[in-house]
């Protein structure tokens, strides 16, 4: 697929967030009796949309110091590109997506809550690397459930990836153990772990996770370890809560934010880049295997409000 064509997919996986947004921006700009009406609902609609107290006080900040009668006199595209460009301001981060590097080990793990996107997460890095001829070897380390380990081959195979064998019950840590002697076995350099997601208020599940990272320190130390969280974007402020516990147990070092082609609050991203020091790497809208896009700052905000 062309960049074209992947934009406007991506757009269209935000078409919730993207009509709530646009719209009602339109509606308030033509609607607003004077500049206090105006910034008044503003700052209802940014909160509405999930962008978090921190963001929508740094954008009120920008737009009090409007002119507003000038403001009106322009139009409202006028408006939208100042407001883009405070977003873009807010959202911009260095190049954030997954690397491989050809020299070594790769370890891609994905952690966070029950339901939040793990599994279908790894599916989708996997496809998108087998696309680009990487080889893969994937790890079920969500050994809970029979059936998770069952999600997690049948993505393996329909991606043409290989897949760790293991059973219900079996020790998390083991099986990345296995997955980690097999990738240098057979020289392959990427492994993509998936984990359980037992509620993260559980200790037994960090402890879980944090073992299953001294395996990979012990086993892979020269490795690149990204540690990836996966966030459901519906979620909406719980979302942020989530992120810091998980990040203050493993060192998360990017988030993937899923669903979001089921919420119209896609503000979200602004929210946990204001409140959080952790980067956005990745985003899902969809549930087919290409439904998976790095997340850049000016692709988001044009996705978000043009
Ligand atoms: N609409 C939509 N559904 C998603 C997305 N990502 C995951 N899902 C669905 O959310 C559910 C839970 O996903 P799963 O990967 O099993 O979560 P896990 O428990 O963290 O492994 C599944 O039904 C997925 O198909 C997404 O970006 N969009
Ligand atoms: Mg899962």
């Amino acid at each position: 697929m062309n960049i074209k064509n992947v934009f406007s997919q991506f757009k269209e996986g935000l078409y919730k967030s993207r009509i709530e947004l646009a719209n009602k921006l339109a509606f308030l700009f033509s609607d607003s009796k004077d500049k206090s009406d105006f910034l008044e609902k503003l700052e209802e609609l940014l909160i509405l949309s999930d962008l978090g107290t921190c963001a929508t006080a740094e954008i009120m900040n920008e737009f009090q110091q409007i002119n507003f009668r000038e403001y009106k006199e322009n139009n409202f595209i006028f408006f939208k590109e100042k407001l883009k460009a405070t977003l873009i301001d807010i959202l911009n981060s260095t190049a954030s997506d997954i690397k491989i590097n050809e020299d070594r080990l790769n370890i891609i793990m994905l952690v966070g809550v029950n339901g939040s996107g793990k599994t279908s997460v790894a599916g989708k890095i996997a496809y998108r690397l087998k696309n680009i001829n990487k080889d893969i070897i994937m790890v079920p380390a969500d050994t809970f459930r029979a059936a998770a380990i069952q999600q997690l081959k049948i993505l393996a195979d329909k991606v043409g990836a290989e897949m760790i064998n293991t059973k219900e019950g079996a020790d998390p840590a083991s099986v990345v153990y296995d997955g980690i002697s097999a990738a240098r076995a057979r020289k392959k350099n990427i492994v993509i772990i998936d984990t359980a997601g037992r509620l993260h208020t559980k200790t037994n599940l960090m402890n879980e996770l944090e073992k299953i990272k001294r395996v990979i320190q012990k086993e892979a130390n020269d490795c690149s370890l990204e540690i990836l969280q996966t966030i459901d974007a519906t979620m909406g402020q719980n979302a942020i809560a989530q992120a810091e516990f998980f990040n203050k147990s493993l060192g998360v070092t990017g988030i993937a934010l899923t669903k979001m082609d089921g919420t119209a609050k896609g503000g979200i991203v602004i929210a946990i880049k204001k409140e959080l020091d952790i980067t956005v790497k990745l985003i899902s809208c969809g549930e087919k295997l290409n439904n998976l896009y790095d997340f850049k700052a000016d692709k988001f905000v044009e996705a978000l409000l043009d």
